[in-house]
């Protein structure tokens, strides 16, 4: 009996563990044409949510460590999740808001080796600038 408890507790502990590792974190659509949260440092496995609390805004992903594999792009004024299992850099943004820098990073497990790719990525003036701002921000953490 008492090893049967052990064991119990063991499974339970484990179950505990893996519920606690796989985070979500949950990004807003503001009235400022902006990303609450513009960026995210995620573990690998982590889910995004994005919410559509402001009309007129979705989420479009334009560069990532696979390129060819991007995550879905979301319907304006739409619920969206992404779940990222691969580690890297990822830059999304707006579709109507874009070229005004309504832009978000997502730092996929501390991983930067795709830095350079995303800063090839073609956008505007404004936008560039808005990169380079989040950049630098996600460096520091
Ligand atoms: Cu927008």
């Amino acid at each position: 009996m008492h090893y049967l408890l052990s064991f119990f507790s063991i499974f339970t502990l484990l179950i505990n563990t893996n519920l606690a590792a796989a985070g979500t974190i949950q990004i807003n659509f503001t009235e400022y044409d902006s990303y609450s949260i513009e960026v995210a440092h995620i573990d690998i496995g982590d889910t995004i949510e994005w919410l559509p609390k402001s009309k007129g805004h979705n989420v479009e992903f334009l560069a990532g460590p696979k390129m060819d594999a991007l995550p879905a792009k979301s319907e304006i004024d739409a619920f969206h999740s992404v779940v990222f299992e691969v580690p890297g850099i990822y830059l999304y943004q707006c579709t109507p808001h874009g070229n005004m820098g309504m832009l978000g990073l997502v730092v996929v497990g501390n991983d930067f080796h795709n830095l350079e790719d995303i800063k090839k990525t073609q956008l505007s003036r404004v936008a560039t600038s808005v990169m380079n701002r989040l950049v630098k921000t996600a460096k520091l953490n």
